[in-house]
């Protein structure tokens, strides 16, 4: 009789495997653009109070003036900030975060779009009329779609032109 032991090794591994399930909660919005405005380049008709034009696309709506982040010309009438972008855009929305202090002064500026360099960009095309931004706050004007590589901000009226941050939402 010839025994013959078999030895079994057995071994059990148990993978307990965690599955992580995340939820996406889609949260509606006006676009799903990203914001395009900060890889232009901005320039302005005078500059005041050291309110640099790329104060206003530095990715930044802090709307007091005296921290640095918003654009500011000198008092004269036909103000203007022009952002030139890196490629022709269909924009959906421009966003314009106001000044916390002298909300007025951004009343009846144009919002224009379009390719024209004529007049520093001021003969393009209309998206808006500013009737208003209240101080602090942030407004969003829809632009439909229009199409264009130069963004400005016209003001028609004797008043400095001071933007803390615009947002060019398109693609
Ligand atoms: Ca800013």
């Amino acid at each position: 009789l010839k025994l013959t032991r078999v030895f079994l090794s057995f071994s059990t591994y148990l993978f307990i495997i965690f599955k992580k399930y995340f939820f996406f909660v889609i949260v509606p919005h006006s676009n799903s653009f990203p914001n395009v405005a900060p890889i232009g380049t901005a320039t302005q008709s005078s500059t005041a109070f050291s309110g640099y034009a790329s104060a206003a696309i530095d990715g930044n709506r802090d709307s007091s003036y005296y921290s640095g982040s918003c654009s500011h010309t000198e008092n004269a009438i036909g103000n203007w900030w022009s952002l030139l972008l890196p490629a022709v855009y269909r924009i959906a929305t421009i966003s314009i975060t106001n000044r916390n202090e002298l909300a007025d002064r951004i009343n009846n500026a144009e919002i224009l779009i379009g390719n024209s360099l004529e007049n520093n960009g001021n003969n393009n095309p209309r998206c808006a009329v500013i009737s208003s931004i209240p101080a602090g706050g942030t407004s969003s004007f829809d632009c439909g779609g229009m199409i264009g590589r130069l963004v400005n901000v016209f003001l028609p009226v004797y008043n400095p032109l001071t933007i803390c941050e615009l947002e060019v939402y398109g693609g």
